[in-house]
């Protein structure tokens, strides 16, 4: 049968006549149906030696063209649905996104499953399924609001495997149940990726928005990503979560090992386990217990635990590294403190040094020491990252294990982020240079050739006008927003923080704003789009998400300006929103405060799609401007060295009040925040407190690079003006986009790390 014939009778059994005529669902249902089937059905990847990433996130996003791609399917599917008068995209507007992360590290996981299964590296991914992902956010009044997002539909990419597990609590035993979900690699077989879900799990805990009882961990482990940790019993559902999954992950690992005939002391031999920042390294605990269980010593349960796990690091904030007081383990996981305190006497005992200790001298348990000092590899996830790691933020532990610290820069799955995002762009591409370089991404620098070819450059700004046409009729069609597709596409989308500074670019709209009204129009419109979800108890994250929505509207109501400068920001941001938003990018905003950004990923992806980065020295960002040459890059800002000696010489080193309000340039920006135009719009108290914060602590420094970045950014619009240079710079950006693609991330991690 060829693909349009199963694809007939997969809708027929819908309850459809034929596939013209049916129902967009009863297609959609049809398809996922058809496809379950195909992975079902693919040769499973397999391996005497196993990796397990274990990760409390995996933003995998929708599924089904993904899968249509890897299991080369997707041309011939378009064709028949064409055929049939409908569009792919018509029918994925119906299958629901599973929100399972935050951003840039759940994202990360998904990347990652893709590129191992398209290596054929056995590797499966290690998670929870949560029944309400990361809130849903709309806007009213200008301000974030949340709501549960419950993603799991009837029938689903989910599989019951019939496996259940039991996990021990102080108030009894709960049971898990596993559900699988395939993992397809480009034009190869499946891996999976195993999410647990507690059987006694009760929706119906949920009651008043995102709310409800913390305490009933029998009904609500698995209930939300996250919960909110503003009080302990948040916090303790975040360890008894994190203790469901490690646990449950652990038992697996060890089942499937007997279940290949191999003796559980050779456990580092067969498998790897990779931790996902600190959220899953109470595995390594759980592993010894579960080993001395089986009569193991705990000298050798620890010497093999600590050959079979390494840990990456995602973050150099403070606040984000994990540190539990002992008495809330001992409250949730009680059995596992003799073995902690184990560990920790194992280290005082060699080493004086009191910051190498896992506990320290408040009883706070320090998640990330213990991966350090009980897995054998550290990894930071970008070149200055892992710098910044070794030199300052672990130097002591860097010190005495040089041999485990190792870089792995991150990478995106080319196979969503271009094939399927913008396949006019791949198709352009194929044309050009062949199809190798989709199993190759460094292919891509052949196209580096036609650097000076007028009809490819004039190609590639046609590819881009289209992207940017079909983002207006899309945004049109969600939000009923009207964008100029002939502006300037300056795009910022990522989780809000901070240390991310949207609040510097809220600070431009109000300089050009000012700069309109004064006269000085720009050669070409500019629309600013943002996409962040805020943290529910983030008060000033929430409230720069205020300012942009006033800004938005204050603008918008002026018609001297709003021909020329439009702000949007979409609403309920996801990865469906980044895969509209990214092919259509002319400028990719990348602006974090140096040396606070481990990597980004989305400033790969906006590369990969031919937009100019305009970025600070930090993350990624600093391999993206070695790789495209400073005339392809525009990069502005105090470097991370700069950064990190001003934090060294304490708080009162950098203070905005020595920048403001001296400086009238700057006062003019702020004081806007509170001027009574605004406050019109806004709530004085949202918008009086991130004026206090932004003049009198700014934590983040925006007020340090906001007129280089004011600078840098009216450089880079006049730029784009030459229409044949800005071009250029797209094709070297997506030349040398090649080495960010997460094949080549997995297959470093493996030579390095897993060797599977
Ligand atoms: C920790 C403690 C308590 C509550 C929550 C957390 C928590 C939750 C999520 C800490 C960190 C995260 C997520 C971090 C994250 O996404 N980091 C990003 O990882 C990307 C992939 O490596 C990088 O590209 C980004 O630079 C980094 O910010």
């Amino acid at each position: 049968m060829t693909v349009k014939e199963e694809l007939e009778q997969k809708v027929r059994e819908q309850g459809a006549q034929s596939l013209s005529a049916a129902e967009d669902s009863a297609v959609y249902h049809g398809l996922l149906a058809l496809v379950k089937e195909k992975l079902e059905n693919a040769p499973r990847i397999q391996g005497d030696r196993k990796l397990y990433y274990i990760s409390a996130e995996f933003l995998i996003g929708k599924l089904l063209s993904n899968n249509l791609i890897n299991l080369g399917m997707y041309e011939e599917v378009k064709e028949a649905l064409r055929e049939a008068g409908k569009t792919l995209s018509q029918i994925e507007e119906l299958e629901p996104e599973p929100s399972l992360g935050n951003g840039g590290l759940g994202r990360l996981a998904a990347c990652y499953l893709d590129s191992a299964a398209t290596l054929g590296l056995p590797a499966d991914g290690v998670g929870l399924l949560y029944h309400f992902g990361l809130f849903r956010q709309s806007f009213r009044d200008r301000k974030q609001w949340e709501t549960p997002d419950r993603w799991i539909t009837k029938q689903n990419w989910l599989r019951r495997t019939g496996e259940s597990f039991t996990v021990p609590f102080p108030s009894g035993e709960l049971r898990a149940v596993l559900y699988d979900l395939d993992v397809s690699g480009y034009e190869n077989g499946t891996n999976r990726l195993r999410l647990f879900d507690l059987e006694t799990v009760n929706e119906e805990l949920v009651k008043d928005g995102i709310n409800f009882d913390k305490r009933d961990i029998a009904h609500n482990l698995t209930l939300f990503l996250y919960p909110d940790d503003g009080d302990r019993a948040g916090r303790l559902l975040r360890v008894y979560q994190q203790y469901f999954m490690v646990s449950c992950g652990a038992q697996l690992i060890l089942k499937e090992l007997s279940g290949k005939g191999y003796a559980l002391r050779d456990l580092h031999k067969h498998a790897a386990i990779q931790i996902n920042d600190t959220h899953p390294s109470m595995v390594i605990p759980e592993l010894i217990r579960l080993l001395q269980k089986d009569g193991i010593s705990m000298d050798e349960a620890i010497s093999i635990v600590s050959q079979t796990c390494a840990y990456t690091n995602h973050t150099i904030l403070a606040e984000a590294l994990e540190k539990w007081p002992l008495d809330y383990l001992e409250e949730a996981v009680p059995q596992l403190v003799p073995i902690i305190r184990e560990l920790d006497r194992r280290v005082k005992e060699k080493y004086k040094d009191p910051s190498l200790s896992i506990i320290d001298e408040n009883g706070l348990v320090h998640m990330a020491r213990m991966d350090i000092h009980y897995g054998f590899s550290v990894n930071g996830v970008a070149a200055l990252h892992t710098e910044i790691l070794k030199n300052a933020e672990l130097k002591e532990f860097a010190a005495i294990y040089p041999e485990k610290f190792n870089n792995k820069t991150n990478g995106v799955t080319f196979r969503r982020w271009l094939m399927h995002c913008d396949p006019e762009l791949s198709g352009l591409i194929t044309e050009l240079i062949g199809s190798g370089w989709k199993k190759d991404a460094k292919e891509l620098q052949k196209l580096l050739e036609y650097r000076e070819d007028e009809a490819v450059l004039s190609r590639l700004l046609e590819v881009k006008r289209r992207k940017k046409e079909q983002l207006k009729t899309y945004l049109q069609e969600k939000s009923g927003i009207e964008i100029n597709s002939e502006s300037i596409f300056d795009i910022q989308i990522k989780r809000l923080h901070e240390y991310k500074r949207q609040q510097m670019n809220a600070l431009y709209i109000i300089w050009k704003y000012k700069q309109i009204k004064a006269g000085h129009r720009p050669k070409r419109p500019i629309t600013l789009l943002f996409g962040a979800k805020a943290a529910p108890a983030y008060i000033i994250a929430k409230d720069i998400i205020h300012l942009i929505l006033c800004l938005r509207d204050f603008i918008e109501k002026d018609p001297e300006v709003s021909p020329w400068l439009k702000v949007v920001m979409v609403e309920n941001y996801n990865i469906t929103w980044a895969e509209h938003l990214i092919p259509a990018c002319d400028v990719s905003e990348q602006i974090s405060l140096a040396s606070k950004e481990a990597s980004g990923t989305g400033n790969m992806k906006f590369m990969l799609n031919g937009a100019v980065t305009l970025g600070t020295m930090d993350g990624a960002n600093v391999e993206i401007c070695e790789l495209v040459g400073k005339e392809n890059i525009a990069i502005f800002g105090c470097s991370s060295d700069e950064i990190i000696h001003l934090y060294e010489e304490g708080p009162d080193r950098y203070t905005p009040a020595a920048l403001y309000p001296a400086d009238p340039e700057l006062a003019e920006l702020l004081d806007f925040i509170i001027s009574p135009e605004l406050m019109r719009l806004g709530d004085p108290e949202n918008l009086g407190r991130l004026y206090k914060d932004m003049t009198r602590k700014d934590w983040f420094m925006a007020l340090l690079d906001v007129k280089e970045y004011i600078e840098v950014k009216e450089r880079l619009f006049e730029a784009y003006e030459d229409r044949m240079s800005w071009a250029k710079k797209m094709l070297t950006n997506i030349a040398k986009a090649g080495f960010f693609s997460s094949d080549r991330a997995i297959a470093q991690y493996n030579a390095d790390i897993w060797h599977l």
